[in-house]
């Protein structure tokens, strides 16, 4: 039972919430992009130039995520906690396309830029779970045809999902929580900008100061599982 003073509160993650898990990020030394340029394998354009590349991107990064080793970690942890202890409104909303989230025990999760686990259908727009590997020949249950197949991930330049009910959430809350992204990429760093703009307090958990840090009311910077199961506790 929370005594807070809160009464809906939006938590955004990035990459840095899954780091602790063995999850590279994408701008830190050693992240993603530092190895794989993004026009390359995060463009939709990248998709119809090089299907075989960029699906093998997505299947390494899935087979990676099974991997037995990587499981949610103290931050995953204390934000599930959040949301079963806090009794008013919970959003959370993950830019990230791992499931250490669910994995820990959040019910009411957006993925705004979609989920490694899931492929959709070009043509009829049908969206599929997947274990393993989508290769540009496998066939697609609903038009049983080859070749169209694709991540269910946003793409830069592709309309991050379910804005509108972000964009609503922000509008209610009178506590946004920004943890573990660089803010460098938009809509979503521009989230705190929306929920300062509607009277909430706002709050960054990070490594270092991301890009929009002087936009937040409050920064606390640290490792996520030392920072987040504090922060959860001061908020419940
Ligand atoms: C859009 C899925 C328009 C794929 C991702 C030119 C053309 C087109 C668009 C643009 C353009 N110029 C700018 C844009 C907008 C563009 C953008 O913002 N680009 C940036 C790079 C400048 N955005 C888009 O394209 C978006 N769409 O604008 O559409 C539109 C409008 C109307 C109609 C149609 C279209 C779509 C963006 C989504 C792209 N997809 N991911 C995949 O994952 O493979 S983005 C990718 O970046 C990931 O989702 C990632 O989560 C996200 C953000 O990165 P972070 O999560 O912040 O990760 P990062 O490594 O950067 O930072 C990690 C942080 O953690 C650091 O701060 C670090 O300090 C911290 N940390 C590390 N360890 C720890 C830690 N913190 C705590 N504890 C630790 N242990």
């Amino acid at each position: 039972m929370s005594r807070t003073k809160y009464r809906s509160v939006v938590v955004l993650t990035g990459a840095g919430v899954s780091a602790e898990s063995g999850i590279a990020t994408f701008r830190d030394k050693g992240g993603l992009w530092e190895n794989f340029d993004i026009e390359e394998y995060a463009t939709a354009e990248a998709l119809q130039r090089n299907p075989v590349k960029v699906l093998s991107f997505y299947n390494d990064r899935r087979k990676d995520l099974l991997n037995p080793s990587i499981q949610p970690n103290e931050a995953h942890d204390a934000l599930a906690q959040l949301e079963r202890e806090f009794d008013g409104n919970f959003l959370l909303v993950t830019q990230n396309i791992d499931n250490l989230h669910e994995r820990a025990g959040n019910d009411n999760v957006i993925h705004m830029h979609g989920e490694l686990s899931k492929y959709r259908c070009m043509a009829s727009g049908h969206v599929f779970d997947v274990e393993g590997e989508i290769t540009h020949e496998d066939i697609c249950a609903c038009c049983s045809e080859p070749g169209r197949l694709r991540p269910h991930v946003v793409f830069f330049g592709e309309m991050p999902f379910e804005m509108e009910r972000i964009q609503l959430a922000l509008h209610r809350c009178d506590l946004f929580i920004s943890i573990g992204t660089s803010g460098t990429v938009y809509p979503a760093a521009d989230f705190v900008r929306i929920a300062r703009h509607s009277g909430a307090h706002t709050v960054e958990l990070n490594l270092e100061p991301s890009e929009v840090q002087s936009l937040f009311h409050e920064q606390q910077y640290g490792p996520a599982t030392e920072i987040i199961p504090h922060y959860v506790q001061r908020v419940l």
